[in-house]
């Protein structure tokens, strides 16, 4: 034996060493020291369970999944998902939580819910590939789907049919950070047979909105934006209090499959702790530079729900605990040209998709996130070629603020 419990390769092998259980070298290398009942510890941290499947005790045991105990089969439940779905869950003051492999898993395995026939209405200024998706999919199976401007409730209250049975909304919206009534719009779904308000959450996290304390039936996430906030998990998350629509989801969740690595849930467990300290820190750099934007000469307009200029900075203060480090601009011009030296110029904001991370990045959606929308619906939402979405991170706010003025500065040098 060498002195790490391995035979070496040369002496001939010894089944001395294997008396212990009597079994051959694979029988050993697969089962000695593994048996599947002894993982119970007192680890501070939540372990990662990579187990595809479980030891069942009985043939038809149908038990459900509980820590510590049997489960069924790894896509049904894990150990490590099934600890972060709880986390989730109670940040959210939900009751269920589900983890999905992206907020498009997320997106697509809770309007499964729906059956063809449906009637959905979709704010019109969120996350594109979730309008993508709507238009391109989701419309495929039989689903007819409107999108409204939702910042005016009586709009909704038009759209409703006999056969609208889900709501959805994103607040504060992607990329020009307007607002929705939460509380306005549920109430409307309650009104009518079967119908759900599904609010994504998350450009805010749970940490400044919980939407079901506001009446929605179900919140979902891209937890791979704030969440998890160190740009290295493509996550997704729905949340709610509502049994009936619990059983669903994880059927739903089982059924699709579209579920994450438990690595990945660990990745975000991990960061979940950390959520109220870099939630506040993204909040205070996002106000200062928004703050510093509204005063610049070559800053035509900001947007920013904290500020007193947002349009909906009321209903802000009524729903929200408080603002991300998301901040959209428009630079004066709406010139692509302008905006593509501003770009080039910036040293420390990186120019990249997503958001939410504890970097600094800057998008530019009219060609980016948002490039797959027609010219004329880009410009009714306001999505000009003179809009930047900033993600502002956790550095020091005046290194990002001098960088964003140079880059500024240089974007309208001759
Ligand atoms: O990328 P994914 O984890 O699948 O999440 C999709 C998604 C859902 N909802 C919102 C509000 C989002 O912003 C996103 C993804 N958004 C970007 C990648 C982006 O740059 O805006």
């Amino acid at each position: 034996m060498t002195t790490n419990g391995f035979h070496n390769h040369n002496s001939s092998p010894s089944f001395d060493d294997f008396l212990e259980n009597d079994f051959s070298f694979s029988t050993t290398a697969i089962h000695f020291n593994q048996e599947p009942e002894q993982w119970l510890s007192n680890a501070v941290v939540p372990p990662i369970c990579l187990a595809s499947t479980y030891k069942q005790e009985a043939i038809a045991d149908k038990r459900g999944f509980e820590y510590g105990k049997l489960g069924l089969y790894g896509r049904l439940g894990n150990p490590t998902r099934q600890c972060l779905e709880k986390v989730l869950a109670a940040l959210e003051q939900a009751k269920y939580g589900f983890a999905f492999a992206s907020g498009m898993a997320a997106v697509l395995s809770v309007v499964h819910i729906l059956k063809a026939g449906d009637h959905v209405i979709v704010m019109d200024d969120i996350y594109s590939g979730t309008i993508v998706y709507f238009k391109k999919v989701a419309s495929k199976f039989g689903l007819s789907i409107e999108f409204i401007d939702g910042t005016n409730l009586d709009n909704i209250q038009h759209a409703i049919k006999e056969n609208t049975k889900m709501i959805w909304l994103e607040t504060p919206s992607n990329p020009t950070l307007k607002l929705i009534d939460i509380k306005g719009v549920s109430k409307i779904a309650k009104n009518l047979p079967d119908c759900i308000t599904v609010v994504d959450n998350t450009f805010l996290s749970p940490y400044f909105q919980r939407p079901l304390t506001l009446g929605a039936d179900i919140v979902i996430h891209s937890c791979t934006k704030y969440l998890n906030g160190h740009s290295d998990v493509i996550m997704g998350a729905a949340c709610t209090n509502n049994e009936k629509l619990a059983e669903t989801l994880r059927f739903l969740q089982g059924s699709i499959g579209a579920i994450p690595s438990p690595f990945d849930c660990y990745l975000v467990l991990r960061s979940l702790k950390t959520l109220e300290v870099r939630m506040k820190k993204h909040m205070e750099n996002g106000l200062k530079i928004a703050k510093f934007l509204e005063t610049h000469p070559y800053v035509e307009k900001v947007l920013h729900p904290g500020l007193p200029s947002h349009p909906q900075h009321e209903l802000a203060k009524k729903q929200c605990y408080g603002h991300s480090g998301m901040v959209s601009f428009y630079i004066k011009g709406h010139n692509l040209k302008t905006s593509k030296k501003f770009f080039k110029h910036l040293n420390i904001f990186a120019l990249a998709f997503s958001l939410g991370g504890f970097e600094s990045l800057a998008e530019f959606p009219s060609v980016m996130t948002h490039g797959s929308l027609s010219e004329e619906v880009r410009e009714r939402l306001g999505i000009t070629d003179g809009l930047i979405r900033l993600s502002c991170g956790l550095e020091d706010p005046s290194d990002l603020i001098s960088d964003l003025d140079q880059a500024l500065r240089e974007a309208f040098k001759l």
